[in-house]
């Protein structure tokens, strides 16, 4: 038999009301115990707690019925005063009855389990409590709403459907000819095929709103990096000084841009050194700048007539210049050379970072570009790193499938049930233990 567990649902710490809430076949029996008459399901009532015949508080108990409940179960919530001795005695009192404290996502785990919500749904749960911005949260609710689901089960039916016109095939290799009717799954699979490569195209966009969009700002040391990067961010967060290799580490600086999650890189300044430690800062910050979605390399113009273009970084078509100290370089020769990175496909802009409101200009033109690279007209069909695996190995699977199919129906057919398979595995039909012990543990306590 199923355990009853019991969590604070709410942040630990004193707070106006703490939500205790429990899930499971002793539900009843424990409600009554504490609070007397059990109201009725989904109808709040106030009663006070007791247990062994010391009052606990005065609470708000909620009650309801499975499988009408967000766990399937029995469950119920009491909202307590919150105050720790409060919290603290309800925990003793429900241990004390038998109850089990709930491990980390264990409420959500039974409501996967018990059918409320797929895998990626209850992801969206856990991603909904972590939401710092507006994108993110509009995400993760899309995902608790199913709108990651409902583009795999299509997918799934597409699916299906093929492999019922492969089954045939293969069921009865005396009809007409079997490569014929195996024929017939071929317009499906291609049409599923293309749309998985539009999803794969623009997969790390839903995992950019989630985890952060990352601006690696590189350049020569004193071009001005850690002047733009406080300018940004609106706070002394990296140290600028007149000295170069002031900056060795990265500083990582989380802010928001237009309502998404941006993540600002200071880095150390590139150049070849003999110091082991800014050397190793160098090698940071060339790893971190190459895996960033957008490079921002930052041009000293007072000395921009001594820019070497090859010398520079390793820059991708859509990174961005910014000549900076405009205030003391010459703008002729800015402009010159301006005009020879935007040749290369570069973004140019001019700015005087020390100078109070010129980064307003960058900064809503960041806004423009982050917004554009992350908003979409779809649900991105993928918003971690596994949707993304499961996706890819899919696609593979089919590209078999795709070219055994009409010779080796048998094959064909085994390659469509793998593709789905990895599909089924996004959203926790075809679950693996271990999947759901990872994504589960990643939840907080209560949920
Ligand atoms: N005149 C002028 N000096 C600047 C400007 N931006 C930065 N600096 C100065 O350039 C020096 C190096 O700046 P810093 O941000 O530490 O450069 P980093 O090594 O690239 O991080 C500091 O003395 C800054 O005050 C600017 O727009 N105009
Ligand atoms: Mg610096």
């Amino acid at each position: 038999m199923t355990d009853t567990i019991f969590a604070l649902a709410t942040a630990a710490g004193r707070a106006a009301v703490a939500v205790v809430r429990i899930s499971g076949p002793a539900t009843l029996h424990v409600v009554s115990a504490l609070a007397g008459k059990v109201p009725p399901a989904r109808l709040a009532a106030l009663r006070r707690l007791k247990h062994r015949g010391i009052e606990l508080d005065e609470a708000l108990v909620l009650r309801f019925q499975g499988p009408a409940s967000y766990t399937g179960e029995d469950a119920a919530e009491f909202h307590v005063h919150g105050g720790r001795a409060v919290v603290d005695a309800l925990m003793l009192a429900l241990a004390d009855l038998g109850l089990r404290l709930a491990e980390p996502g264990e409420f959500t785990r039974r409501a996967f389990e018990n059918g409320k919500l797929d895998l990626a749904q209850a992801e969206g749960v856990a991603d909904l409590i972590d939401a710092e911005t507006e994108a993110q949260r509009r995400q993760a609710l899309g995902q608790v709403g199913g709108a990651l689901t409902r583009r795999y089960d299509r997918w799934r039916d597409l699916l299906v459907e093929s492999l019922a016109m492969l089954e045939a095939a293969v069921d009865f290799p005396d009809e007409d000819l079997p490569e014929a009717v195996a024929q017939r799954a071929r317009p499906g699979l291609v049409a599923l095929a293309s749309e998985i490569d539009a999803a794969l195209a623009d997969v790390s966009r839903g995992h950019r709103v989630r985890d952060g969009y990352r601006i690696a700002l590189v350049g020569a040391p004193n071009a001005g990096k850690s002047t733009v990067l406080n300018g940004l961010v609106e706070r002394e967060a990296a140290i600028v000084t007149a000295i170069a290799g002031t900056t060795r580490d990265i500083i990582e600086v989380p802010l928001e841009l237009g309502g998404y999650r941006v993540l600002l890189a200071d880095t150390a300044g590139l150049r070849d050194t003999d110091d082991v430690v800014e050397a190793e800062g160098v090698r940071r910050a060339r790893t971190w700048s190459s895996e960033a979605d957008l490079r921002l390399w930052i041009v000293d113009g007072f000395h921009v007539e001594q820019l070497d273009l090859d010398e520079g970084p390793v820059l991708s078509a859509g990174d961005w210049v910014v000549i900076n100290k405009m205030d003391i370089a010459d703008p002729a020769a800015a402009s010159l050379v301006a005009k020879g990175l935007r040749n290369r496909g570069l973004m140019v802009t001019t700015v005087s970072a020390r100078a109070p409101g010129e980064l307003d200009r960058l900064k809503a033109a960041l806004v423009d570009h982050v917004t554009e690279a992350l908003s979409g007209s779809e649900f991105p069909a993928a918003t971690r790193l596994r949707h993304a695996e499961r996706l890819r190995e899919a696609r593979a699977f089919l590209a078999r499938a795709l070219s055994s199919e009409g010779l080796e129906v048998e094959l064909a057919a085994e390659d469509v049930r793998l593709t789905a398979r990895a599909l089924g595995r996004i959203t926790g039909t075809i679950d693996a233990e271990d999947v759901l012990d990872r994504v589960f543990s990643s939840f907080c306590i209560g949920k």
